[in-house]
């Protein structure tokens, strides 16, 4: 029998990017919920190099990294594409998805997290990538075109987890005037039924990042659902 199991966590967005490639294919699967800050024998075992979620496994075989994960869950299952056919527009999906990670997250990241000039200076550079983002969402749905795809799942933490954060700390990065196709964009993804039903309670995310406002140090991970 086939065995599908997502090690993940309930407030993350990489974890939550996997759940909904798995529901978009109607994949059934297992899910074990991860203490972060007291990650088990099995995470360690199955993640011992990042020790992170979301890890799935397939049969036994431990897949980690949401995106790698994603990209393995289209090509195993069938059902509705998560990545386009062509081959270029695959290969867009990837760029995006990894300028995404490796660029807008960790400039947004800092631009909420530091303070007085050195916070002027992340919001600018978070403002130059998202520009970007802006360009590329413009006139369509989606950045999977009219339906949620890759680039879509990836850029979750935009739609949700970044708009609650910036609204508690303060630091307004998209907003309608600056960013209306981007701002256009979350709004659609987050209140389509499919990511609604999908995305962790509001008011969870939000206790968890006040209390990360309130004692940083000690306030690292999502506690245990
Ligand atoms: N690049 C990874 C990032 C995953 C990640 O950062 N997961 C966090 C939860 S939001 C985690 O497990 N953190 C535990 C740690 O940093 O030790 C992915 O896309 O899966």
């Amino acid at each position: 029998m086939v065995e599908v199991k997502l090690l993940g966590a309930w407030g993350s967005p990489f974890s939550r990017r996997v759940e909904m490639a798995l529901k978009l294919k109607g994949v059934e699967y297992e899910y074990l919920e991860e203490d972060l800050n007291n990650k088990s024998p099995l995470l360690l075992k199955y993640n011992p190099i990042h020790k992170k979620v979301p890890v799935l496994v397939h049969n036994g075989k431990p897949i980690a990294e949401s995106l790698i994960i994603i990209e393995y869950i289209d090509e195993v299952w069938e059902g509705p594409s998560i990545l386009p056919q062509d081959p270029y527009e695959r290969a867009m999906a990837r760029f995006w998805v990894k300028f995404l990670d490796e660029k807008c997250m960790p400039a947004m990241w800092k631009a909420f997290w530091s303070t007085g000039e050195e916070r002027e200076k992340n919001k600018d550079e978070a403002i130059e990538h998202l520009k970007f983002l802006e360009s590329e969402i413009k006139g369509k749905k989606f950045f999977g075109g009219d339906t949620i795809g890759l680039v879509d799942l990836a850029a979750n933490f935009i739609a949700y987890w970044f708009r609650i954060i910036s609204e508690l700390v303060g630091v307004e990065l998209i907003t309608d005037d600056k960013f209306p196709n981007l701002s256009k964009w979350a709004d659609e993804y987050i209140n389509s039924s499919f990511v609604k039903e999908n995305l962790p309670d509001k008011d969870k995310i939000t206790a968890f990042f006040n209390a990360r406002i309130r004692a940083p140090d000690e306030t690292k991970y999502f506690p245990k659902a």
